[in-house]
């Protein structure tokens, strides 16, 4: 029997490799056919709190694409929700607080989190799944300044003006909020790992709005609680955000196993931007563009050469896009994406 471990997590502790694994954020959703039949017109929070039903969307990407990760098919704010904050996820939107943190006194509003009490769907979702794969399954959370820019602001925004506001006008109260949501980041994120998720990621996606000294001072402590409060566990840990081609050095320095990096910067500038910040060895994730993938597949395949080609020398190296999977992407675009980079890496 082979008990190496999955080459997922051999990339992701910079192990040698048979070939490059590959999954997708976002892989489960819009762009299959099958998703849209079984989702059908309900919220996404109703379908995360029906764990057959969550399990099987976790799957469906892994049957259809042979990708080398299941990613839980879940939400950032699940948590949040989990304990009590009115927040809506709307279709075609994104999530919609009832009513927005402006003040200290909201911080009071989130209480610690308590996952086998708060989140049993999320736990039982991640049992069923491993119980129906081999495919390690990634557990993730949203990281404390993109929480908080969905609170502070009321819902998604361009400008984050709000956010920055309160950073900056009462740096007191931000960083109580950022500690209180990193702890219950935290907490769902043990709780993953001890249900059997073998790895998790930490999603920062709009952390790439400050500068770097507004990253180092307000958003970075509170992400490293996180990354730090998982080091006794075995699962690595995946760091990612947008825009990011500032922060790449600050958040290799974060605490994490491998850096997620968008389609901005090639993976070996990101690996020079990076070297030297993080404690020991650090494998990247990334990075070919999603909207790329609209394109006819020889031009998407010669892209994904060209992020193979910048991921050569890194000691590890877990292919994946830029960001999230576009609705419009044809499934079998990303069929021929996964086969390609296995052939291109397969170890004689
Ligand atoms: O009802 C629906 O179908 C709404 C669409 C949808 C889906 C399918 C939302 C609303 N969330 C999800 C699932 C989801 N969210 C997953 C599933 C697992 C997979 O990858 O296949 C994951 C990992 C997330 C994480 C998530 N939610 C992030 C981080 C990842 C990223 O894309 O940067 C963020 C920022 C969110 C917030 C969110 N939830 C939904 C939307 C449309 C958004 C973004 C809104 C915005 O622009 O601010």
């Amino acid at each position: 029997m082979d008990t190496s471990p999955p080459v997922l997590i051999q990339a992701m502790r910079c192990e040698p490799v048979g070939r490059t694994p590959v999954w997708f954020m976002r892989q489960a959703g819009r762009s299959l056919p099958e998703y849209r039949a079984l989702r059908g017109g309900g919220s996404i929070l109703e379908a995360v709190a029906d764990p057959e039903l969550a399990a099987e969307l976790t799957l469906q990407p892994v049957r259809r694409y042979g990708v080398d990760a299941a990613i839980l098919f879940s939400d950032i704010v699940v948590p949040l929700v989990a304990i009590g904050v009115g927040i809506e996820v709307q279709p075609g939107r994104g999530p919609v607080l009832d009513q927005r943190f402006s003040s200290d006194d909201d911080v009071g509003r989130l209480r610690p989190l308590e996952p086998e009490s708060d989140l049993p769907a999320m736990l039982d979702t991640i049992r069923i799944v491993l119980h129906e794969t081999d495919v390690p399954l990634i557990g993730f959370a949203g990281a404390p300044f993109t929480l908080a820019s969905y609170l502070v602001e009321g819902g998604p925004s361009r400008t984050f003006a709000l956010t920055k506001r309160l950073m900056h006008a009462e740096p007191e109260a931000w960083h109580r909020l950022l500690g209180a949501i990193a702890q219950i980041s935290l907490a769902s994120l043990r709780a993953q790992i001890l249900a059997g998720a073998s790895a998790v990621q930490l999603f920062d996606s709009w952390v790439g709005a400050l500068s770097r000294a507004e990253y180092e001072e307000f958003a970075l402590p509170a992400s490293r609680t996180i990354l730090e409060g998982l080091a006794d566990l075995a699962a690595p840990r995946i760091h990612f955000g947008v825009g990011t081609g500032e922060l790449l050095a600050p958040m290799a320095a974060a605490g994490a196993d491998v850096l997620g990096v968008d389609w901005r910067v090639p993976l070996d500038v990101a690996a020079a931007r990076a070297a030297g910040s993080a404690p020991g060895k650090l494998a990247l994730q990334g990075n070919l563009d999603p909207a790329i993938c609209l394109a006819p597949t020889d031009v998407v395949l010669e892209a994904t050469d060209s992020v193979l080609g910048a991921a050569r020398q890194l000691p590890g190296h877990v292919f994946n896009l830029g960001h999230g999977v576009l609705p419009e992407t044809d499934p079998g675009v990303l069929k021929a994406i996964v086969e390609h980079v296995h052939e291109r890496t397969e170890q004689q």
